[in-house]
């Protein structure tokens, strides 16, 4: 009967993942690793490995080998990674560069030297060049300048994804690479120096309600446009193209919704209830003008995003406020 129902999946395309099997999620404290476990919780994977920074340093290749010697995962997803909003990526690049390369170096080489049946590698989309044409499809990687804002991160993703190439052509792997557009949600940093866009107004927005301020300071113009998309979508997104039998190796995952960060901010300030000014601060970037993903690949097996935007910024205010009561 089992090997009945396996057969007729794979002829619709679907190669299901074993819920017995073990799989580590790399990164499993951030807002995508923590939204990647809450989604295999939910799709009842019995055997999900996570170590905290404490417990494992992704950076040390000695330390990965042991990891992955000792507990042999079936499936890995390498939500791992340094990331930041716009201030930290341009304060930052050497570290950026650095602790990026490395943690890629050592989970996918340690993965592919225990036999991992499967790779799902997190990049993002500031990889593609700053002028190419939009929505960005997954050709366009490597036709042109990146955005300095974020130059030395996107290399290094960049340098992830055709890693995992490079093995599926050497070694004959199954790795794939998805590349999200600007993610939200529980689980966000909301640190107003190294936090992106939305979490950041939220915090900005929601302190200077009950603290009674007159207005809210935005960085830069106000005028880029950003494509935002809630980590479950992508978490869902992510579970979905694993167990998708395809020959494609790179996947843009979005909304395909554009909207400024003005009205951002507006949608923001309605969110949190706050009624008082909005006030634009230009010494800060503005970074790339616009960047929307195409994600009409992944569409095309028959996913699609469920979350809308005010809907997803209400259900992480809430979560905020918890954890900021909390503190
Ligand atoms: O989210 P964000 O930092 O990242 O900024 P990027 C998006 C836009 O929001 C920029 C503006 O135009 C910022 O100037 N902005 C306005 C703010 N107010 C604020 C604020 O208080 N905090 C922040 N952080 N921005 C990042 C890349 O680019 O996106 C990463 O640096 C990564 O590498 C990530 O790709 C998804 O969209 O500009």
């Amino acid at each position: 009967m089992k090997r009945k129902i396996l057969l007729a999946e794979r002829q619709e395309g679907i190669c299901p993942l074993d819920r017995q099997r073990k799989i580590y999620v790399a990164g499993h404290r951030g807002l995508v690793g923590s939204g990647l476990v809450r989604r295999l919780e939910k799709e009842g994977f019995s055997h999900i490995l996570t170590r905290t920074h404490q417990e494992l340093d992704l950076t040390r290749q000695k330390e990965v080998e042991e990891f992955f010697g000792a507990e042999r995962p079936d499936y890995v997803i390498l939500a791992a990674a340094r990331v930041g909003g716009i201030g930290a990526n341009s304060a930052y690049p050497a570290d950026f560069i650095m602790e990026n390369l490395q943690i890629q170096c050592n989970v996918i080489d340690a993965a592919f030297k225990s036999k991992v049946k499967k790779l799902l590698f997190l990049g993002s989309s500031c990889i593609y060049p700053r002028e190419c044409p939009q929505p960005i499809r997954e050709e366009s990687l490597l036709c042109g300048p990146l955005e300095q804002t974020n130059e030395a991160y996107a290399l290094a993703k960049i340098a992830g994804l055709r890693m995992c190439s490079y093995y599926n052509r050497q070694y004959g792997t199954d790795y794939i690479s998805v590349m999200p557009c600007n993610l939200y949600g529980p689980g966000d940093n909301f640190d107003l120096e190294s936090s992106h866009v939305l979490p950041a107004l939220l915090r900005k927005f929601h302190e200077a309600k009950v603290q009674g301020n007159p207005s809210v300071t935005v960085w830069g113009s106000g005028k880029p446009l950003r494509e935002f998309m809630h980590v479950d979508d992508l978490a869902e997104a992510c579970l979905f193209l694993m167990e998708r039998c395809q020959k494609e190796e790179v996947f843009n995952v979005g909304t395909g919704r554009e909207i400024s960060i003005w009205d951002l901010a507006q949608l923001i300030g309605k969110v949190t209830g706050f009624s008082g000014e909005i006030c634009l601060d230009n010494s800060h970037p503005d970074g790339t003008v616009r960047k929307v993903v195409d994600s009409s690949r992944i569409r095309a097996l028959g996913w699609e995003p469920k979350i809308d935007l005010e809907a997803g910024i209400r259900n992480t205010y809430a979560w905020f406020l918890e954890c900021y009561k909390k503190e």
